[in-house]
Order: structure tokens, then C-alpha cells, then sequence
């Protein structure tokens, strides 16, 4: 048995406001959906983030169609579960519409019970369990939940003997930082499973947890600066060293194994000198190492001040995308010298990356972390507590009163059916 495990297609992602990248991303999993092909996949797991947003624009969603075609003209069947970025609070998502193409098959709670060749329900309270089958493995899932939601869903997604868990959350023990609001869950928590298909973390991850293997393969294309191809480091010498590579995961026997697709080289470029000429010197010199087809993602620092507008045309002739930023370095390390976390609480920074994303789903999940941490039945109120945190400086937020308290008013909320909460 072999299978694809994909994660965090971010489909329609028009990076650095380029919609050359959106393509990019789209040619990235078309690839890699003819390589898993090739490798003689029985079935295809998308453990969430197939598209950048929950509203994909008709062209993004022919991208995804075009690529779930594929699969579909060699009778592989693809089970998917729904990301952060892609969910959608409405009655029917992109994913239901990929559905009912018969392009995929959507794991997870329901209203309704859903029975096919492919799928079965279970009935779970008030809800029903929409589980993925092929011969006789059972591949469970559930969409992106909010790490209460998680926690209480966690018992449903119990399988047999067989069983493949899909998740688009962040396990503790993937991530290199403990701070509590970066992760969902730990292993601890985790169902018994063949193999955890996981989503969300953008980095390529897998680690050993009993005897099952968990694993991010990763975005599918370099989402931000710090997923670069290659990193060239100019103070007193030019160091070059590369990035990881861009994939996804072929599983066999619950074993996976990466497999890379070409992707287009994104430099995180750093330059450094203390005058604005042998820093240009340098940045020429370090722009001779890149491809022109790249991106760079420039970073200069000097003692002078220099012309940002002609270093960025003098790289944009190198490189077909340049972004460059400037510090003076003799100003001392203060535009970066404090992390975000040492002015936010765990929930102003999970609420600010939440509000990165400019639109209307991203608002409405935000809305419903505030009621649910505070418990808070009222939306309006949610909203202005939004609001507030947003805009009021460090001491008048409500939000960083004591944790315990907090905690303590959380869990005196009793949830009566699972309804109340999804
Ligand atoms: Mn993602």
C-alpha cells in the first residue's frame, strides 16, 4: 500500500503581491502529483491548505482542478481535510464543491451522514464522523479546529486496527519553541494511528512516535524568507548555505519517504559593512551567486545611509524579484532586538497572526478564539475585545490579567453538545 501525503498547497497565494507566484505554487503540486503517479500511488492525502484562502479565486480553482484531475484519470482517490487557511464557517467550502466533482473526498464532522465506495459515517453525538476507506485502512480526519476544539474532537478520531490520522495542526513536539499558544496538541494526546498525515507547519518535520511515524512534509513552494533555498551571509567573508527542499511524502507500508520537486530558488540574502560602498561592493558581489529566475529577500545593514531605491534596481536587474530592507547598523540592533513575544500575550500574537491574512474568514476566527477563550456566548462583545486588543497599548489590555484566571472561567464552561462548539 502506497500512498501521496501533501500538505499546505496554499494554492492562489500570490506571494510578494507577484501573481507569477501563484503559479508557482500551482506548477509546484501539479509536479508532484505526476511524480506520486509515477510512483504508483494507490490514494492521495491532503492534510489541509490546498488553497491560500477559503475563497479561491475561479482561476485558483481550476489550478486545483486541473491537478485533482490527474489523480482522478488514474483512480486515485484523494481524502482531504480542510487547513486554516481554506476552511470556511459557510455551509458549503471549496472542498465540497471539489466534493461533489467526485475530485475528492472531505474528512471530518458533519451535519450529515455521507456513505459512498470511498467513505462512511460514524455517528458522533449530534454530528457525524465522515471517514475515509480504502480496502481496509481507515483514514480519519478532521479540518483545522481552534486547540480547544481539538482537544475535544481528539477521542472521536479513534480508529481500527488500520488506521491513517489526518490533522492540520501543530503537534508540541514539531516545533522547536515552547510557547503554549503555538501548539494544538502534543503526541500524548494523539489517537492511536499507522501514521499522523499532518499540515501546518511549513518546515519539512517527521518524528517517530510509538511505533508510527508523524510527519509535515511541508508547504509545497517557500512561503516566507526563513523556508529559503539558500541563505548567503556577507559580514567579513561570503557564506553560502542551502535551504531545504520542497515536497511532499510517499508512504509506503506507513513509511514515508520525501520526495523534492523543483521549486524556484528564494535567496535570504544579509549584507553588512560599516560604509555604503563596500556594501554595495559586497551586494554585488553576492548577487553573483544567484539565479536570475530567484527571489532575493534582501537584508542590508551599514553605518552610512544608503539609496534604497537604486540597490533595489540594481538587484531587480539580477534577480527576477528583489525586496530589499535597510537598518543602520551603528543605530544598534533596535528594529529586531525584541521579539513579538516579549509585547504580546500568547493571545495578541496568535490573534495577530491570524489578522495578518486581510480578509473575512480570517476576522470571523478571531472573533471565535476571543469567545472561546473568555467563553464568551455575546459576538458583539467578541468583536469589540478584538478590537481592543488591537488597538489599546500594553497596560490597558485586558487580556494579560492572569493566566489562571483565565484558565479557571475556561473551564467552568460546560460545552452540552458538540454543536455548541464547531
Ligand atoms: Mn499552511
Amino acid at each position: 500500500m502506497r500512498f501521496a501525503h501533501f500538505a499546505d498547497l496554499h494554492l492562489g497565494y500570490e506571494q510578494y503581491n507577484q501573481n507569477w507566484r501563484a503559479e508557482d505554487f500551482a506548477s509546484a503540486f501539479r509536479r508532484s502529483a505526476e511524480l506520486a503517479v509515477m510512483e504508483g500511488i494507490d490514494f492521495v492525502v491532503i492534510a489541509g491548505d490546498l488553497f491560500h484562502r477559503s475563497v479561491p479565486s475561479p482561476k485558483t480553482l481550476n489550478d486545483a482542478i486541473e491537478v485533482l484531475k490527474i489523480f482522478k484519470s488514474h483512480d486515485i482517490p484523494v481524502f482531504a481535510v480542510e487547513g486554516n487557511h481554506d476552511k470556511s464557517i459557510r455551509e458549503m467550502s471549496a472542498y465540497h464543491l471539489l466534493e461533489s466533482l467526485e475530485l475528492l473526498n472531505v474528512l471530518g464532522l458533519r451535519k450529515e451522514r455521507v456513505e459512498g465506495d470511498l467513505v462512511t459515517s460514524e455517528r458522533v453525538e449530534n454530528l457525524y464522523m465522515v471517514k475515509g476507506v480504502f480496502k481496509d485502512l481507515e483514514i480519519i480526519g478532521d479540518r483545522h479546529r481552534t486547540k480547544w476544539q481539538v482537544e475535544k474532537i481528539l477521542p472521536y478520531l479513534k480508529g481500527g486496527e488500520n488506521s491513517i490520522l489526518v490533522l492540520h495542526q501543530t503537534v508540541k513536539e514539531a516545533i522547536d519553541f515552547d510557547m503554549q499558544i503555538a501548539w494544538d496538541l502534543t503526541i500524548d494526546q494523539l489517537p492511536p494511528a499507522k501514521y499522523y498525515a499532518m499540515g501546518h507547519i511549513h518546515l519539512r518535520r517527521d518524528l517517530k512516535i510509538r511505533d508510527a511515524f508523524l510527519a509535515y512534509p511541508g508547504s509545497i513552494e517557500r512561503y516566507d524568507a526563513r523556508e529559503a533555498s539558500h541563505f548567503i551571509i556577507y559580514r567579513d567573508k561570503l557564506e553560502i548555505r542551502e535551504g531545504e527542499k520542497k515536497g511532499f511524502y510517499l508512504v509506503e507500508d506507513f513509511k514515508p519517504r520525501f520526495i523534492a520537486v523543483e521549486t524556484r530558488d528564494l535567496y535570504n540574502i544579509f549584507v553588512e559593512d560599516d560604509g555604503r560602498e563596500r556594501l554595495e561592493k559586497k551586494l554585488l558581489e553576492a548577487l553573483a551567486h544567484v539565479k536570475g529566475e530567484g527571489i532575493g529577500i534582501i537584508k542590508l545593514s551599514c553605518n552610512e545611509n544608503v539609496d534604497q531605491k537604486r540597490l533595489s534596481d540594481l538587484a531587480t536587474k539580477r534577480i527576477k524579484y528583489a525586496e530589499i530592507s535597510f537598518r543602520r547598523k551603528d543605530f544598534g540592533e533596535i528594529p529586531e532586538a525584541k521579539p513579538e513575544k516579549e509585547f504580546f500575550t500568547d493571545l495578541e500574537l496568535k490573534l495577530l497572526e491570524i489578522l495578518k491574512e486581510d480578509d473575512e474568514s480570517s476576522l470571523k476566527s478571531a472573533v471565535e478564539l476571543v469567545r472561546e477563550y473568555y467563553g464568551i456566548k455575546d459576538q458583539k462583545k467578541a468583536f469589540k475585545d478584538v478590537e481592543g486588543t488591537l488597538t489599546a497599548p500594553k497596560e490597558e489590555i485586558k487580556f494579560s490579567k492572569a493566566q489562571n484566571v483565565e484558565e479557571k472561567e475556561r473551564k467552568e464552561k460546560k460545552f452540552k453538545t458538540l454543536l455548541d462548539f464547531i
